[in-house]
């Protein structure tokens, strides 16, 4: 019968500790008993469920990798695979935990006051507290060193104005990291939900992370105290450094999704009969899964290699580069090719490839688009900087 893990063709298990198994296992236990049922109607009705965050609060993924403060602090690759589990759900699962962990708590764990950390992080870490992070304006994506969010001193206070789009969880957060430019330099601030002047507006009719909420945020002379400021974060490496971390858990996102789509269509193929044999066994099928099993096999090694990189400190932006432009451009021909595999019913929502091929759309575009991670590589490899 069909293989019923396609990473088993490379026995990429055996990379793993036992605990990390075991980590991988019960992220997967959870999705599939509260998630994975629900998703065609979420997908469908734009839902994403704001009363799961204390339950993946329990379940210790919410600032997984982050030490201290009710977080986890398990390994890089641990966090990867429940990042992996999450996608292989669905990708606005994993965006919602990676914004509320990789982004939002980890920009307050790494350049936030002892007294931030204390008020936001617990919270956070059990899912009472959900969090969002705005670098990405309306006419600044790929470039936010040119951000028009500005933050000025009036006394003792900043007073915030301009607007964030495309913001993961903005509708639903009790606390915003944004960046805004000041006269010292980019600088980040903790904006919490209800403060005079910031209102968030949910961004509607979306083909891509129906099961995610989005929004635009916007700042009307808002006024903060000193104490709103993340006193460590100097300059538009701050943010960026926040999505080194986002992007590594999107590389092993990405390989859950394709191996969820080519799951499905091992299963699909194997079962669906035309011309009197299953279409699995048609050479051209079998193309299709042998050069897909291929690449996700890759990509699952280029994702654990990362990941014990990452573990011994020494990983580079440029190498997350490699991953994410990798993992999430393969992923995303991985869920179309399934597609074609499952014929008419690939175009519903009782099968995964579609919705995760859509979702995947984002996913090529956010945390870095494909050419900007492309021209990342490319500075690294000649030493020239060609997107400015
Ligand atoms: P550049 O002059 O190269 O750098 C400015 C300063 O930042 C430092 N830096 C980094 N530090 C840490 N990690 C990185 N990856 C870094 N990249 C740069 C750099 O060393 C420098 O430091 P310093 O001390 O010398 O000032 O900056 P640039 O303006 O030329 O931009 C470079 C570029 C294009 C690569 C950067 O702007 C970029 O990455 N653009 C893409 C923007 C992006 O990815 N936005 C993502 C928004 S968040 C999001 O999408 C969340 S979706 C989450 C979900 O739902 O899952
Ligand atoms: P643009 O920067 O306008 O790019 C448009 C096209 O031009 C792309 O193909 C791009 O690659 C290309 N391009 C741009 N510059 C160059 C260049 N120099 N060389 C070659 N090609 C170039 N942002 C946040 O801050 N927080 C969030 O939580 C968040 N969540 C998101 C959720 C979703 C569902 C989506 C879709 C986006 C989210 N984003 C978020 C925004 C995301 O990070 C941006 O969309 C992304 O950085 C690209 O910016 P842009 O959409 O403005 O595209």
């Amino acid at each position: 019968g069909p293989m019923k893990d396609p990473l088993d063709l490379l026995d990429i298990p055996s990379l793993l500790t036992d605990e990390e198994r075991e980590i991988q296992a019960t992220v997967a236990r959870f999705l599939a008993d509260h998630v994975r049922p629900n998703l065609p109607e979420w997908f469908e009705n734009a839902h994403f469920p704001r009363e799961i965050a204390p339950e993946l609060g329990k379940l210790g993924v919410l600032g997984m990798h982050l030490e201290g403060y009710g977080c986890a602090g398990t390994q890089a690759v641990a966090y990867g695979l429940a990042c992996l589990e999450l996608e292989a759900a669905d990708s606005g699962f994993r965006s919602f935990v990676s914004v509320q962990g990789s982004l939002a708590m980890y920009s307050i764990h790494r350049y936030g006051s002892e007294e931030q950390k204390q008020e936001w992080l617990p919270r956070m870490a059990a899912g009472e507290a959900i969090g969002c992070f705005g670098l990405t304006e309306p006419d600044f994506g790929s470039n936010p060193a040119g951000m028009r969010t500005k933050a000025v001193r009036d006394g003792g206070d900043w007073i915030l104005n301009g607007a964030k789009m495309w913001i993961t969880n903005g509708a639903i957060a009790d606390i915003a990291t944004v960046w805004a430019a000041t006269e010292e330099g980019v600088r980040g601030f903790l904006v919490p939900r209800g403060t005079p002047g910031f209102e968030a507006r949910e961004i509607k009719q979306k083909l891509s992370l129906r099961a995610s909420t989005t929004a635009e945020l916007s700042f009307a002379d808002v006024r903060l105290p000193a104490s709103a400021q993340l006193p460590e974060a100097r300059g538009l490496g701050a943010p960026l450094s926040c999505l080194n971390e986002a992007r590594f858990g999107i590389l092993f996102g990405a390989v859950g999704a394709a191996r969820d789509c080519l799951q499905t269509a091992l299963a699909y193929g194997g079962d669906r009969i035309q011309f009197d044999r299953p279409i699995s066994g048609f050479q051209l099928t079998q193309q299709k899964l042998a050069d897909m099993a291929v690449s996700v096999n890759n990509a699952a090694l280029l994702a654990i290699h990362l990941g014990r990189l990452k573990e011994q400190g020494r990983i580079r932006p440029e190498q997350v580069s490699v991953g994410k432009l990798n993992n999430v451009r393969e992923a995303i021909a991985i869920a179309r090719e399934c597609r074609t595999i499952l014929g008419a019913n690939g175009i519903s929502l009782d099968y995964s490839p579609l919705r995760h091929a859509n979702n995947l759309e984002s996913v090529l575009t956010y945390e870095g688009t494909s050419e900007i991670h492309t021209l990342v590589i490319g500075q690294a490899l000649t030493g020239i900087p060609a997107y400015r």
